[in-house]
């Protein structure tokens, strides 16, 4: 192929690119896209998959001691439910050409980040209930938007998602809530973990827009919907509403209604902490990375089993085609189906 050839089909491919993405239209794995497409998606969708993954450890520590077997049942759907939403993001991000072991290993090996707040530490049952509605009402306040995603197994995954993270948000809020309607010692715990929770979840909607280097192309490819600052205030409107209902406070002194602009003012956050635990130096970075490594250390076992089973199981479907086709019976009607076929 000349070079002339190479560079026309490219501006061919790119133009047809360009064309979906003005018309809001879906890219699906079979299409041709940019290579920079490629790889902020491969590194959004996989930080999201981490994100899942490294999620479940906060609140996994509380099954064990859950207050009631009720209590306990929906905390392991939830946590199983996040386990889900890992799979199926690493099955998007795999449909973008890097494999799910390579993706694996920018994990395990501290390369690829993961939300910062599964970096605090959840200290008491109510933390259960402060993670539910406030990570997960975060999570589905920028979930959302990205259900309409360009990159199709992306925005299809997230559809899915968000409906399991509004069953996580409900069940978060009801745990507050009973806890701030019982005894007083029981309220304090609420609050202190409400208190404790609030900023490091303001912070998972990303830095300010004027520090974000990635939003504005991933604004103008229809990945992103919003900018992070935008759907941060589209959750402090969200929930300062909902802390009223509950009885509890926001720990925000500048937090108040702004006529002017219809929405709540808010106080800044301390993004000196956000950088320094996003680079590791968290409260349990360490203890996060190490749980993870050792999960997937301990379940080597499972992943060669499941191997050998799936080697086994097509070797069994590759001899049964196999003999199928030996059986003179079979080539008759596959004769027959295919003269049909031509309109013999
Ligand atoms: N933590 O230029 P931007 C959940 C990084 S799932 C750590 O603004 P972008 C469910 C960012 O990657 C929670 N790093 O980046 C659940 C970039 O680094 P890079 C996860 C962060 O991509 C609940 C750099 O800073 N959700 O909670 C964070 O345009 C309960 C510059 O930032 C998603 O992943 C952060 N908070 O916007 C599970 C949603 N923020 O790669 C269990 C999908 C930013 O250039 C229990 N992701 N960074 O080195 C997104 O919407 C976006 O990727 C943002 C960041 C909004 C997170």
């Amino acid at each position: 192929m000349t070079e002339q050839t190479t560079s026309t089909e490219n501006s061919v491919d790119q133009q047809h690119f360009d064309t979906l993405i003005a018309d809001d239209s879906r890219i699906e794995p079979r299409d041709w896209m940019p290579e920079a497409y490629r790889k902020t998606l491969t590194r959004q969708v996989s930080q999201h998959a981490h994100s899942e993954i490294i999620g479940m450890q906060p609140e996994a520590n509380w099954i064990t001691r859950a207050p009631s077997l009720k209590r306990k049942a929906i905390l392991m759907a939830k946590v199983q439910d996040e386990a889900g939403h890992g799979l199926y993001l690493y099955s998007a991000a795999e449909t973008l050409g890097t494999p799910r072991e390579v993706l694996n290993q920018q994990l395990l090996s501290g390369k690829a980040k993961y939300s910062s707040i599964f970096n605090y530490p959840a200290r008491t049952w109510a933390d259960m209930g402060a993670i539910g509605w406030l990570v997960d009402g975060a999570a589905i306040c920028n979930q959302v938007p990205l259900c309409r995603a360009s990159y199709g197994p992306y925005g299809r995954a997230m559809v899915r998602i968000c409906k399991e993270e509004s069953f996580h948000q409900r069940q978060g809020w009801e745990i507050l809530y009973e806890l701030s309607h019982g005894s007083e010692e029981q309220k304090q715990m609420a609050q202190d973990a409400v208190n404790r929770t609030y900023g490091p979840a303001l912070q998972m909607f990303g830095p300010p827009d004027a520090d974000s280097p990635n939003s504005q192309q991933s604004m103008e490819w229809n990945i992103k919907r919003f900018s992070n600052d935008e759907l941060r205030q589209r959750f402090v409107d969200m929930i300062v509403p909902q802390a009223e209902a509950l009885g509890l406070t926001l720990p925000d002194a500048d937090l108040k209604w702004n006529e002017e602009r219809g929405h709540y003012d808010y106080g800044q956050l301390d993004w000196d902490e956000f950088m320094s635990v996003i680079k590791g130096s968290g409260p349990c970075n360490v203890q996060r990375m190490q749980r993870r490594r050792k999960a997937h250390h301990d379940g080597a076992w499972v992943r060669e089993a499941a191997e050998a089973y799936a080697k086994r199981q097509m070797q069994a479907a590759a001899q049964a085609a196999e003999s199928a086709t030996d059986s003179p019976e079979v080539s008759i009607v596959a004769g027959r189906a295919s003269a049909e076929l031509i309109g013999a």
